[in-house]
């Protein structure tokens, strides 16, 4: 399922079964269609680890009524037909999508999904890059049987006053139905409820209500003691309960005050890792296990927060972050894009749809305590620097209960400082600066310090050094060895954690990843090296240096 938790007691959602079949339409896929899973990439399928093209999933269907279809994720281009209908289309591998097709016969239908995973034309974020830009479907499929109305939306935000924990409440109910209904909606948060009754909701419209509930003696949530409550909103028609929504949320405060990052009031020091969601020969498409044993591992690390760099994330690993206490750094999708590529004319949609689905979507997450955007691009130039702004505008606009930042390329060049609630950057002293890190970091903030970033939490969101799993130097001088990564890290993390200005260090990065062909092609093994664990998650030396220093 798309959640480690029930999100409907009330409407009825299956999955399809796992099989689906595969057909490529480019040169350079095979010849005949075949069996694939999903969950998956077609990366994994032997013969097609290299495929960059078009395919079509299709799947046999018996159903029948008003179903809505839901798309954790597909990599990167979908349109979804059913039978010869198309429903809708969606450009982006890391959010949720859906569409509904109303008064299907009941009866066999055939669910197709077109997929490609070309860079070029319309595609503004997925191009050539540090990560591989994997195809498929690479998130669950859920089928959900509507009624004439049903809840698009329950969010829940907790908010301190003194003592007291409150939740503001926001409920979105769309009608599928042709006249004006009359609806009743309960709602529950915690301990707290409310109920409204003989609302109007306009034909094909919607009716969004909110509320705030006064929630006593709730426990807050925090790494150490990370307590959940339940949510649920239950909708009435006709006197009968005919549609639900459930989540689940805690009740955290995160604000920034002076130079200091406040968790429930309290400061607190981030030390953290970069984590990419992909596995092996599973790319993107991360099986739950192993997204459970990667917080496991995380936080094993000594680490209280994971970035999820460069893009959204499942929705089920971020469900484990909330359950295991590890505080999330979210951001949407880019990496590394100059003021060229961030004028190509997709860009500022594709980027703007990424913000809103990651946080309509991500909303009652208590684990995500800062959201981020535009990873390493353009901030030097007056357009660059104006994308950023409307960024961070549109990320506090939709959610003004978290601080937003953006990890920068760390250079004296940059625009952007006075407008950013964290000031965050990555730095590679040691790797590819050969200044000593102390030298480095000053010099960093010293300009940070006089360029609008004065006073603000000061985060090095990026900060490693690469070696070869099982690459060994005993005297730590050859570059990519398990040695000199570890000596490297060593004097990184103990220097940045020891820098009076730092509120906090976060790892390049968790395990190694593959890389698009074309470029950075001069990375050994065509991968980005720089992980404590490898692929399969076999700990290099690394691994014990900083857990040692985060524990
Ligand atoms: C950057 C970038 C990462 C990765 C890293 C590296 O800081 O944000 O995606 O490319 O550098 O390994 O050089």
């Amino acid at each position: 399922m798309d959640r480690i938790i029930t999100t409907h007691h009330l409407r009825k959602v299956c999955e399809p079964t796992p099989v689906w079949t595969l057909t490529t339409l480019d040169a350079g896929g095979l010849n005949t269609p075949v069996s694939v899973l999903v969950p998956g990439v077609w990366e994994s399928i032997p013969g097609l680890r290299n495929y960059r093209g078009r395919v079509v999933y299709e799947k046999q269907l018996n159903c029948g009524g008003t179903l809505r279809f839901v798309f954790g994720g597909v990599s990167f281009r979908a349109k979804v037909f059913l039978d010869d209908t198309l429903l809708t289309q969606h450009y982006g591998a890391y959010t949720a999508f859906d569409c509904i097709a109303e008064d299907v016969p009941f009866g066999k239908h055939t669910l197709r999904v077109e997929v490609d995973n070309l860079f070029g034309g319309d595609s503004a974020l997925h191009v050539p890059n540090d990560y591989y830009s994997y195809g498929g479907i690479s998130r669950p499929v859920t089928i959900e049987q509507l009624g004439s109305a049903y809840i698009t939306r329950l969010h829940v935000t907790p908010r301190r006053q003194g003592r007291m924990w409150l939740a503001d409440v926001t409920v979105t109910v769309r009608s599928l139905g042709d006249e004006e209904q009359t609806i009743d909606l309960d709602v529950k948060a915690g301990p707290a409820s409310i109920g409204w009754k003989r609302r109007g909701l306009p034909a094909r419209g919607e009716i969004t209500l909110t509320a705030t509930l006064a929630c006593p003696g709730v426990a807050s949530w925090s790494p150490d003691d990370p307590r959940l409550y339940n949510a649920e909103a239950v909708l009435w028609l006709d006197g009968e309960p005919a549609d639900d929504l459930c989540d689940r949320f805690g009740f955290r405060e995160v604000k920034v005050e002076g130079s200091k990052l406040l968790l429930n009031g309290e400061p607190v020091f981030i030390k953290g890792v970069n984590r990419h969601e992909e596995y092996a020969n599973f790319g993107c498409a991360v099986p739950v296990e192993a997204m459970m044993r990667d917080v496991q591992l995380i936080r094993d690390l000594g680490c209280n927060l994971v970035r999820t760099s460069h893009y959204p994330n499942d929705p089920r690993f971020l469900d484990l972050c909330d359950q295991l206490g590890l505080m999330v750094w979210e951001e949407e999708h880019a990496r590394g894009l100059s003021l060229q590529q961030m004028q190509h004319p997709s860009f500022m949609e594709q980027t703007m749809l990424c913000i809103d689905e990651m946080i309509f979507q991500h909303h009652n997450h208590p684990s995500i305590i800062l959201w981020g955007c535009l990873n390493e691009c353009d901030d030097e130039h007056d357009e660059g620097a104006e994308i950023f702004r409307r960024c961070f505008r549109r990320l506090h606009e939709l959610d003004a209960s978290r601080p937003m930042t953006a990890a920068l390329l760390g250079r004296t060049t940059s625009q952007v400082l006075a407008d950013m609630d964290v000031v965050s950057m990555n730095l590679y002293p040691l790797w590819y600066h050969n200044a000593p890190v102390n030298d480095y970091i000053n010099g960093l903030k010293g300009w940070v310090n006089k360029h609008g970033g004065a006073g603000k939490p000061y985060i090095i969101s990026e900060i490693g050094a690469g070696a070869i799993m099982g690459y060994h130097d005993p005297f730590g001088q050859s570059k990519w060895s398990e040695e000199r990564q570890a000596a490297i890290l060593r004097e990184q993390i103990t220097t940045a954690m020891a820098h009076p200005e730092v509120a906090g260090v976060i790892v390049w990065q968790f395990a190694d990843i593959r890389l698009d062909d074309d470029s950075f092609a001069g990375r050994p093994k065509c991968m980005n090296n720089k992980g404590l664990l490898d692929e399969f998650r076999r700990p290099k030396m690394a691994y014990a240096v900083v857990k040692e220093l985060f524990s």
